[in-house]
């Protein structure tokens, strides 16, 4: 409960901050990067969001920390947008399916685009596959209402949990990320090799750009590229890092 406290006013206390970790596609030119929100506590030191993320998802503490992380993504495209090298890499968000549960959800992210001057096509959110565990035609209509504010939407973790594919494809999802535990066993295990090959496919066939995430060997790059992974995250091309950081190594590019 105490933590949970710390949490609430962590905003305002400023501990909270957005770390980027850049994506890389088949020529491995950066294309984009995943916002992945940090907790530098005053007291407890960092706090790793799979230690907080679901504490705020208990809490309801998850739509304001949702906005937060929004509204810091959303000033940075207005940010890179203004004629940088970053005018047109795509910024990915988390969102947890107990935001996408508000009713004021879609009304908070049309509020965050409309008050920056950006174009949201270079925005993604990240859903996981919970979304598959919900009431799945409210989760479609407000799917398509997010949509229709032209951002995009990525299906996050893919593999892991609840996806069917029944559902799969009246879902309007443009990106397919691969789970990193599915990449971690590409090398050693076929069968787990077979199945990375099908999610891929799966992803291309239905109009999806498919993401491998978790890339931590060269080998592992080479299988995913020759599978036709579009685009590439892990620690052998770089680990997340702070905004200054990643602004700093790439915009020289
Ligand atoms: O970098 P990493 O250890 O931070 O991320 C751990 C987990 O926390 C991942 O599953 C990631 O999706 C999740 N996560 C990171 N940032 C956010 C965020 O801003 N919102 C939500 N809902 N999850 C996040
Ligand atoms: O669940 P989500 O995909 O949003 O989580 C991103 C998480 O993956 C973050 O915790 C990030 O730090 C972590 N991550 C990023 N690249 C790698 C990697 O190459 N290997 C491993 N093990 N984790 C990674
Ligand atoms: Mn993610
Ligand atoms: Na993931």
């Amino acid at each position: 409960v105490q933590l949970e406290n710390d949490l609430r006013r962590a905003i305002e206390n400023e501990e909270l901050y957005v770390e980027l970790q850049p994506q890389f596609d088949r020529g491995l030119k950066l294309v984009g990067a995943e916002c992945l929100l940090r907790w530098r506590h005053a007291k407890l030191g960092n706090i790793s969001p799979y230690e907080f993320i679901p504490l705020a998802e208990k809490s309801q503490l998850i739509d304001s920390l949702g906005d937060w992380v929004l509204e810091q993504a959303c000033k940075l495209l207005e940010d890179w947008q203004k004629g940088t090298a970053f005018a047109r890499l795509y910024l990915s968000v988390n969102v947890s399916v107990k935001q996408l549960d508000s009713p004021h959800y879609v009304g908070n992210v049309a509020k965050a685009l409309s008050q920056h001057t950006l174009d949201p096509q270079y925005l993604q959110l990240e859903l996981t596959e919970n979304v598959f565990a919900t009431d799945m035609p409210a989760t479609v209509a407000r799917m398509h209402e997010l949509r229709s504010l032209g951002l995009r939407l990525s299906l996050d973790d893919f593999g892991t949990g609840f996806s069917s594919l029944t559902y799969i494809k009246h879902l309007p999802f443009d990106e397919l990320k691969v789970d990193r535990s599915f990449v971690h066993d590409l090398e050693n295990d076929e069968m787990n090799r077979r199945m990375v090959n099908f999610m891929v496919q799966l992803g291309r066939e239905l109009g999806m750009c498919v993401v491998a995430e978790g890339v931590e060997t060269p080998r592992q790059r080479e299988l995913l590229l020759e599978m036709g992974c579009d685009a590439l995250q892990g620690y052998l091309m770089d680990k997340p890092m702070a905004i200054e950081a990643f602004t700093a190594k790439y915009q020289l590019g």
